[in-house]
C-alpha cells in the first residue's frame, strides 16, 4: 500500500486515523509538499487530477483518491472495527457529520483555495485568515447543534469511534493551525479531546508526521 501525504494535510490525516484504527500500516508513504506546490507536478497528476491530497494505492491499483471514500474502502476491506453504525439512521447520522467536515467546510480552506483568493483578488494574509477562521466557525456551529442530540456519546455518535470523530479531529487540527477558539463548542472540543486519547488519533496528528514543526 502506497499513500501519497504530507505532514499539513487535514484530509490525509483522516486516511491515518482510518489506518491506524485498522491495524493498516503503508508500505510507503511519499510525501507532496504541499507548501512547494508538489500536487501540482505532473507526476502527481497522474496519480490524482485533483491535484490533492491524499491518494491510497492498493496493490496494483488504481490510485483511490477523496478521503472519505478511501476510509470507506478501508472500512470495507477491514472490517474492524467498523467505523459506520449499523443502523441506516445512524450511519446517515455520522455521514453527515463527516460531511459537514469534508464537504462543507475543509473545501473552503485548502491551499488552492486561498491561493486563489490571494492571487486573484489580492487578499493579503490576515483576510485569508479571517475568511478560514469564519468558514471554520460555521462548521463548529452546526457541528455543535447536531452534537446536542442524544445521540452523542462519549464521542460523537455513541461511545464507539466512527467516521464522524475521524472528521472531527481534522476540524480541529485545523481550528487549530487558524487560530480558531474552541471554547464557544464546548461538546465538539469534549468529543474531540475524548478520542485524542486514542493512539491511533494522536499517531496520525500532523504534528507528529515527519517534516512537521513542534507547533503552528
Ligand atoms: N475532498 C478532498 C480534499 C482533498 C484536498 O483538498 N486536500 C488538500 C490537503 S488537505 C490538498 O491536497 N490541497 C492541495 C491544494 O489545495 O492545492 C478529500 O477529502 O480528500
Amino acid at each position: 500500500m502506497k499513500l501519497y501525504s504530507f505532514w499539513r494535510s487535514l484530509a490525509t490525516y483522516r486516511v491515518r486515523i482510518a489506518m491506524n484504527l485498522k491495524g493498516v500500516k503503508p508500505d510507503e508513504v511519499i510525501d507532496i509538499n504541499l507548501m512547494k506546490g508538489q500536487q501540482r507536478d505532473e507526476a502527481f497528476r497522474k496519480v490524482n487530477p485533483m491535484m490533492a491530497i491524499p491518494a491510497l494505492v492498493d496493490g496494483d491499483g488504481p490510485a483511490l483518491f477523496e478521503s472519505l471514500a478511501i476510509i470507506e474502502y478501508l472500512d470495507e476491506t477491514h472490517p474492524n472495527p467498523p467505523l459506520l453504525p449499523k443502523d441506516p439512521k445512524g450511519r446517515a447520522r455520522v455521514r453527515g457529520l463527516a460531511q459537514i467536515v469534508a464537504a462543507d467546510s475543509h473545501p473552503l480552506i485548502v491551499p488552492r483555495v486561498r491561493e486563489y483568493l490571494a492571487d486573484e483578488f489580492k487578499l493579503d494574509e490576515a483576510a485569508i485568515t479571517r475568511w478560514a477562521q469564519h468558514w471554520h466557525r460555521a462548521a463548529l456551529t452546526g457541528l455543535e447543534t447536531q452534537l446536542q442530540d442524544k445521540a452523542t456519546g462519549k464521542f460523537a455518535h455513541g461511545d464507539q469511534i466512527t467516521l464522524a470523530d475521524i472528521c472531527l479531529a481534522s476540524q480541529a487540527a485545523g481550528a487549530n493551525f487558524f487560530k480558531v477558539d474552541l471554547a464557544p463548542f464546548p461538546i465538539f472540543k469534549r468529543v474531540v479531546e475524548a478520542s485524542a486519547q486514542n493512539e491511533a488519533f494522536a499517531r496520525a496528528h500532523p504534528l507528529r508526521q515527519p517534516g512537521a514543526p513542534a507547533s503552528v
